[in-house]
């Protein structure tokens, strides 16, 4: 496919080894009326997801204001300035999961802004109003064998999210071998960017602990926050998410 042609991600990426689902940072094509009459594909321009639920529907556990702020402001920023960062990049016109995975530690812009939106977008699905329940089918099972038990798993997790210095997220992603694995990332950074992490693959579930995630709400008790976090998840995205890579 050339550089400059439209590419409409699709539920599925494919990147290497690693299958990626993700459904919401589709970018948009445009057609270019050239000076002769004939048309051309424009560079694709990323746009803001719209939220699975409304600002409100995820209190107590995240407030309406932190839910305005975050998706309304801090995402749309990270997808206007990724759009801005990408004018006249090689990686222009590519799918976000093909950006966010060819980053490199200097390409700041693309690294910090696609990493942004694509973590964003995968955040917002994973949980949902009334969620929590638990786990069912071949992600239990990996759960359970990778991690003993789901609260072993949650605790690990809950841990990993905890213990990251400054700003970023905790992940849990599968591997190229297809195995679970615990990992946490700092800033935008997240799994798939194999030229920066030590443990790349496929994240399916990602929590946010920049203190724009909580911070109105929860102020320093970031620990609260994953907890509440837990009783948030939306289980079934997140075995859809594993479903398509395994
Ligand atoms: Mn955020």
């Amino acid at each position: 496919m050339k550089k400059r042609e439209f590419i409409k991600t699709g539920s599925i990426l494919t990147i290497g080894a690693l299958t990626v689902p993700l459904t919401s940072c589709q970018n948009s094509g445009s057609k270019n009326v050239e000076a002769d009459g004939s048309q051309s594909e424009g560079v694709s321009v990323f746009e803001l997801p719209e939220l699975p639920y409304s600002v409100s529907e995820l209190e107590p556990y995240i407030d309406q204001r932190t839910m305005e702020i975050h998706h309304g402001k801090h995402h749309a920023g990270y997808v206007k300035k990724l759009n801005a960062a990408l004018e006249g990049h090689d990686l222009a016109g590519k799918a976000l999961t093909d950006i966010v995975k060819s980053v490199t530690k200097s390409d700041t812009g693309v690294r910090n802004n696609g990493g942004g939106h694509y973590n964003h977008s995968l955040f917002w699905k994973i949980m949902k109003p009334g969620g929590g329940d638990s786990p069912s089918g071949k992600l239990l099972d990996a759960l359970n064998s990778t991690f003993g038990s789901l609260d072993a798993f949650q605790e690990k997790f809950a841990g990993a999210a905890g213990s990251r210095f400054g700003s970023g997220w905790a992940w849990l992603s599968v591997n190229k071998k297809n195995k679970l694995f615990i990992s946490s990332t700092p800033n935008q950074d997240n799994p798939l960017m194999s030229n920066l992490v030590e443990n790349p693959g496929a994240p399916i579930l990602g929590i946010d602990v920049w203190e724009h995630a909580y911070y109105l709400k929860y102020q320093n008790k970031r620990n609260d926050y994953i907890t509440n976090f837990m009783k948030i998840i939306n289980w079934e995205e997140v075995a859809k998410n594993y479903d398509q890579l395994i």
